[in-house]
């Protein structure tokens, strides 16, 4: 319904969305709902006493400059701290490379400000994280996807869209990556698929974007080279958060790309934020200086393991066999795939009567598809939670199967694949 003032919005205002991920946080913060659906750390995974003792530090020692306004590029120190763990693993950037934002949310709405016209064409997973599409969207860029499967993109796909697209006209300018423990479906892009997406991203003169929040959340396997480590031209904008590895709440991310685009980036960060929380930067600093990070990463490892376990083993028990799921190395999410009968946004209205929630997969979707997925969060909820939750999910599951079966009962005889009937 037109609103009193809408036909005053800008061509932008009416291309924005809800995100449905932050809807959904809404409604799941009702007591009585066990909720899968956020990507939200667990509150037990928030280091309180090591942010408590710096805090009296940095009051103490630093006094009221750790309150006052800061450059936009970020506290130097943090930056500083951030190039040194960038390098150590494999990247060659200064801290000139990077601009510390208000989450990565914010970098992926800078980026988006900063390259894209109404119409530009942005590449994308099918599926991939919302809060980045929904930000190309916003500034009137067209989604191409491209299939993901237990590998993340597949870069035949990709390239035979590019030529699709430019046999069109249409010359994409983003390719929008996340290629460790990817959002929404957990999936690892292993080593040769990252050097063929820098390859083709050199070849289509592509900028990638490299969103990456979950690259320190390994549980099982060997670690893999974020892209932006063999990146010779600059042309990967690379992601890194302190959401899931500190807190959230201190909106603190950094953003690494080449010095003159990340001048652009910065330009365009003084006109929405001035600068990200000064206090918060200088605690995280401290955080990376005194090596905190990696005395918690180990601590938040072991409890996310157990817990990605947990869930998969109870999946594995309450789960009917025509469910199929992804079984991640790391990250926070477990993919699931229903029978194609069932389209999890309608199955949502009965989960949340059975008191449990997730992500619908469509949402995660800029070609209609994965009507039939979800997504499962696994860090927040309590291991009881784990349990209930899935068996009340798995009740719900079931249920919807026994609807379809009841309105399409099956077939009396058996057919071949040619839909010839056999025994007869
Ligand atoms: N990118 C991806 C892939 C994410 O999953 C998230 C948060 N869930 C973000 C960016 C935004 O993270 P933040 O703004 O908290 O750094
Ligand atoms: O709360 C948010 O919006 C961040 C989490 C993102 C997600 O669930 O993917």
């Amino acid at each position: 319904m037109a609103s009193k003032f809408s036909h005053l919005y800008s061509k932008n205002a009416r291309e924005m969305k809800a995100s449905e991920i932050r809807e959904l946080l809404k409604l799941t913060e009702r007591k009585e709902v066990i909720s899968f659906a956020g990507g939200l750390p667990n509150p037990e995974a928030f280091p309180v006493d090591k942010v408590r003792e710096i805090c009296n530090y940095l009051l103490d020692e630093k006094g009221p400059n750790i309150l006052q306004y800061g450059t936009t590029e970020g506290v130097t120190e943090l930056r500083k701290a951030i190039a040194e763990r960038m390098n150590g693993k494999g990247m060659h950037i200064d801290y000139h490379n990077v601009l510390i934002t208000s989450g990565s949310q914010q970098a992926l709405d800078l980026i988006a400000k900063t390259l894209l016209d109404p119409d530009d064409t942005v590449l994308v997973g099918a599926p991939t994280y919302l809060g980045g599409t929904n930000a190309f969207k916003s500034y009137g860029a067209i989604m191409e996807s491209v299939p993901e499967d237990d590998m993340g993109m597949n870069p035949d796909h990709l390239e035979e869209k590019i030529r699709q697209l430019q046999m069109h006209g249409r010359n994409p300018k983003l390719l929008y990556l996340i290629p460790a423990f990817q959002n929404p479906s957990g999936v690892t892009m292993p080593m040769d698929r990252r050097v063929r997406m820098l390859e083709i991203a050199k070849k289509y003169d592509l900028i990638i974007i490299e969103d990456a929040p979950y690259s320190e959340l390994r549980y099982a396997g060997t670690a893999i080279k974020p892209i932006k480590t063999m990146d010779t031209d600059g042309r990967i904008i690379y992601l890194g958060t302190f959401s899931k590895v500190l807190a959230p709440g201190f909106r603190i991310a950094w953003c690494i790309a080449e010095k003159e685009l990340l001048n652009k980036l910065i330009i365009g960060k003084q006109t929405t934020d001035l600068c990200t929380n000064t206090f918060g930067q200088f605690i995280a600093a401290e955080y990376l200086t005194r090596g905190y990070i990696d005395e918690h990463l180990e601590k938040i490892k072991t409890l996310y393991k157990g817990k990605m376990f947990h869930m998969l083993a109870a999946m594995d028990k309450h789960f009917p066999p025509e469910v199929k799921w992804t079984r991640p190395e790391g990250g926070m999410f477990i993919w699931v795939t229903l029978p194609e009968y069932i389209d999890t946004k309608e199955m949502f209205v009965r989960a949340l009567e059975h008191n449990v929630a997730y992500v619908h997969g469509a949402s995660f979707f800029c070609n209609k598809n994965g009507r039939n997925t979800m997504r499962l969060n696994f860090t927040y909820a309590t291991d009881e939670q784990i349990d209930e939750g899935i068996k009340r999910l798995a009740q719900t599951i079931k249920d919807e199967i026994a609807a379809h079966k009841k309105q399409t009962p099956g077939k009396a005889f058996k057919t071949n694949e040619e839909g010839m009937v056999l025994g007869v």
